[in-house]
């Protein structure tokens, strides 16, 4: 194995091809080498910042490491193993361009936004004040206390609303026992109870310019012991089974228990519907459930397994970015993971030739990463697990120009990515222009894997398997409601099984009139429909495989029926960029002149050589505007699976996913 200022090295001369930038990077890591004083710079959790930074007398933080990084004009700083506890960002910028930044061999060092909770300062609490107020009093004996105050700890803000209308926000202080997430204390323990009689069901969207009314609705008697509760705050799903939403509880009717919200859910509150209530004290009864009091600086909860310095309890506490990397260029951090902070873990900000790559981001109280402007930046061959709001916010690209940003997500395994908010947070999001989400694995999540805007991205070579789980009227890969998000092309993807909980569910959804997607070569296993195409234009399905699926396609003609009121919408889309304008008229021809064609009406769609395996009759779920104006020719429906046949579901199958390239297995 190279040492890892060799590898540095081999990598500088390897690109050297017309990137100014990186030239002058590679010359001064050369003239660092040949001036043989330092060509490595050293951090380790025990070092000092007042040592040297050598392998022997490493430096202590990653900030000393960077600042003498920039001082002597090395390009190279080897993180030691351990944990590095941040309490600000590490703000990488132009100055650190051509940095890398990399795991001494066989070491994981992690970067943190907790702090930890040491064992001796939890103990078995007394406080009657405390105790008396939890509902189950065999739980009563079980709770620990620790004085957060007392330890220093005072950065305890207020829980933000999260769910479908709230995106971008950070999560709460969490805590951690060993590797898992521990859970704000909660009614019911687990899944959801429902809601009853709604007196006031509130005003959402649809009149939001009207003065606020706050939802006022029945439970049960239950909240009836929530009356002392100092924050309490309702999860539910108070509409539709597709926007999931927090608010907090303004008021408990002591005599009846019926609940009244600080505010309107962002569609209203339905009778029936799922909820559970949180951050409550009064339910602090399981294993593995916590409760802070902010006023008083003071944590209680309940371990899930005996408390051991081995499986430290940590606290998140950090809502910025672990790592900030904005205007620089060819900076690459390798080997490295990521965790335990109330914020995304990385952003990558109008940067060139930044990349993440074998790097773990897991226990996050919002996303792994955020790529956004710049070019050619991203994560390659890292595994993204139990984040609270989404894995990767993917952009970059000129709407304007159509330049495309060449930004990607590639070779990343994505699991639990929706821990905390439940819908309309991917895997990867991808927005801009000319982005690239590929080799990706994405599973077990309750909503989607992919969500797209914006022009020309590629999603090729994924492999999907358990999403949408919990919710409904979503597409495993999904976009719509904009004639002009064109150019973007889903290829050769494998949607291997177990998707939603065959309602609504399609593996690939180009939801309300959306246009312009190419489908090509998927291959689409045991599904409930293989594509839903809301009534849009000049969608290209070609060569597909649909296998074991309850229809294949559903292509209907929503925009003259039920959907034509969305046209202001569609309108509003159209205008928001150049559509008339010689780069957007050369690459998208058919748009220029949409107004003046019926553009609610599906037109230019096409269905080619697509093979439907025991999945219905082709046209079973078509609508006849849609059926008339398609072009379609050689689609083929078979009930068996023919030798050539199995070779080419094979074939798709063995290219899609991860590839176990080096930094790969060094996660494993
Ligand atoms: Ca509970």
């Amino acid at each position: 194995m190279p040492r890892p200022g060799e590898q540095s090295l081999q990598e500088c001369t390897g690109g050297f091809r017309g990137n100014l930038g990186l030239m002058l990077a590679c010359l001064a890591f050369v003239a660092c080498s040949i001036g043989a004083v330092q060509n490595e710079i050293f951090v380790g959790p025990t070092g000092l910042d007042t040592n040297p930074g050598t392998s022997q007398k490493p430096l202590a933080t990653l900030t000393a490491a960077r600042d003498k990084a920039r001082a002597i004009r090395c390009h190279t700083i080897v993180v030691k193993g351990g944990e590095y506890r941040l309490e600000d960002s590490l703000k990488l910028d132009a100055a650190d361009s051509g940095l890398t930044l990399i795991s001494a061999p066989k070491s994981r060092p992690t970067i943190v936004g907790a702090v930890d909770v040491p064992a001796k300062s939890a103990h078995r609490s007394i406080d009657a004040t405390v105790l008396d107020r939890i509902i189950d009093p065999n739980a009563r004996q079980l709770v620990y206390e620790v004085d957060l105050a007392g330890l220093g700890i005072h950065n305890l803000p207020p829980l933000q609303p999260r769910g479908f209308p709230h995106s971008g926000i950070q999560g709460p202080n969490e805590l951690f026992q060993g590797n898992q997430a521990m859970t704000l204390a909660r009614w019911p323990n687990k899944g959801y109870a429902k809601v009853g009689k709604v007196t006031e069901p509130g005003n959402g969207e649809h009149d939001q310019n009207k003065p606020k009314r706050k939802p006022v609705f029945s439970v049960g008697d239950r909240p009836k012991q929530w009356i002392l509760a100092e924050e309490p705050w309702m999860y539910g799903y108070w509409k539709f089974d597709w926007a999931d939403e927090s608010i907090r509880i303004h008021r408990i009717d002591a005599g009846t228990g019926e609940i009244t919200l600080s505010g309107p859910a962002v569609y209203g509150v339905d009778p029936g519907v799922p909820f559970f209530a949180e951050n409550l004290l009064e339910e602090l009864d399981a294993p593995g459930e916590y409760y802070i009091d902010r006023a008083k600086g003071k944590l209680y909860f309940i371990p899930i397994r005996p408390i051991d310095p081995k499986s430290p309890i940590r606290l998140s506490i950090l809502g910025q970015p672990l790592i900030d990397v904005a205007d620089a260029s060819n900076v690459t951090v390798k080997g490295i993971d990521f965790g335990f902070s109330r914020g995304d873990a990385v952003a990558i900000r109008n940067c060139e030739h930044v990349r993440f790559e074998g790097c773990r981001f897991s226990n996050l109280g919002a996303k792994a990463a955020s790529v956004s402007g710049g070019h050619d930046s991203g994560l390659r061959s890292c595994d993204i697990s139990d984040t609270g709001e989404g894995g990767v916010q993917l952009s970059g690209g000129d709407r304007n120009t159509l330049a495309p940003g060449r930004n990607y997500v590639e070779n990343c395994e994505f699991s639990n990515f929706e821990r905390r908010s439940q819908t309309y947070r991917p895997a990867v999001w991808i927005d801009g222009v000319g982005n690239r989400v590929s080799h990706c694995y994405m599973h077990d999540a309750p909503h989607s894997a992919i969500i797209y805007g914006g022009n020309d991205h590629v999603i090729e070579f994924n492999r999907f398997s358990k999403l949408l789980s919990l919710t409904g009227d979503g597409g495993v890969v999904y976009t719509g409601r904009n004639w002009t998000a064109r150019g973007t092309s889903i290829r050769n993807n494998w949607f291997e099984a177990d998707f939603g909980q065959r309602k609504w569910e399609p593996a690939i959804y180009v939801d309300d009139l959306g246009s312009g997607i190419e489908m090509v070569g998927n291959l689409i296993e045991k599904c409930h429909w293989g594509f839903l195409i809301g009534g849009g234009r000049d969608n290209i399905m070609r060569d597909n495989l649909v296998v074991d699926c309850d229809e294949a396609f559903r292509c209907d003609a929503r925009g003259l029926g039920w959907a034509a009121s969305s046209r202001p919408t569609m309108e509003a889309g159209l205008k928001a960029v150049p559509y008339e304008s010689s780069v957007w008229r050369t690459k998208y021809p058919n748009l220029p002149n949409i107004l003046n064609e019926n553009p609610m009406a599906p037109a230019g769609n096409v269905l080619e050589g697509n093979l439907l395996i025991r999945s219905g009759a082709l046209l079973k779920g078509f609508e006849a505007p849609f059926t008339k104006t398609a072009k379609m020719s050689g689609n083929q429906e078979s009930t068996v699976t023919s030798d050539q046949i199995l070779a080419q579901i094979k074939a798709i199958r063995a290219k899609a996913g991860l590839i176990p390239d080096a930094s790969r297995r060094q996660l494993k």
